[in-house]
């Protein structure tokens, strides 16, 4: 079954509405296999950012996952990932349709609310950073 990565970012978690986007995520159909709070460091934040290391908004976006706690969630079922991004939405909320997570709730192109695997494949490598497999239940 796919597995796919979804972090709660800062914007969120400042406003509570971690529990909001977890349970839209769960209507979705898909099961919560796993799920932390924690505040990531910056070794982490750089190696779950680093195909993005290149870019302009690098240290900002570093910056900004750091600046508070988030929650992180492993999200399991049938085209999870895809699932998954379609109901994030586009990248920059001004941009992305209502109805989506990104178009209710973000806030501008960075703090967008919420971040998920945009492949079954970065889907695995980004879990692995932020649980050991013990952390994930199957159930
Ligand atoms: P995604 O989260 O929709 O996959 P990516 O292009 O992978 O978007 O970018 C990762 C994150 O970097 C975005 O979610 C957003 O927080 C931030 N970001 C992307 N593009 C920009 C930008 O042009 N300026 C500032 N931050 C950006
Ligand atoms: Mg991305």
């Amino acid at each position: 079954m796919e597995r796919t990565l979804v972090l709660i970012k800062p914007d969120a978690m400042q406003r509570n509405l971690a529990g909001a986007i977890i349970s839209r995520l769960e209507k979705l159909g898909l099961k919560l296999v796993a799920l932390k709070m924690l505040h990531p460091d910056k070794a982490l934040a750089q190696r779950h950012y680093a195909v993005h290391k290149d870019k302009p908004f690098y240290n900002d976006l570093v910056n900004y996952i750091t600046s508070s706690p988030i929650a992180a969630c492993v999200f399991e079922g049938k085209e999870a990932v895809e699932t998954i991004r379609k109901a994030m939405g586009a990248t920059d909320p001004a941009k992305a349709e209502k109805g989506t997570i990104r178009g209710d709730f973000g806030l501008s192109i960075e703090k967008n609310s919420v971040h998920g695997s945009d492949s079954p494949a970065n889907a695995e490598v980004e879990i692995k950073l932020f649980f050991p497999p013990d952390e994930l239940f199957g159930y």
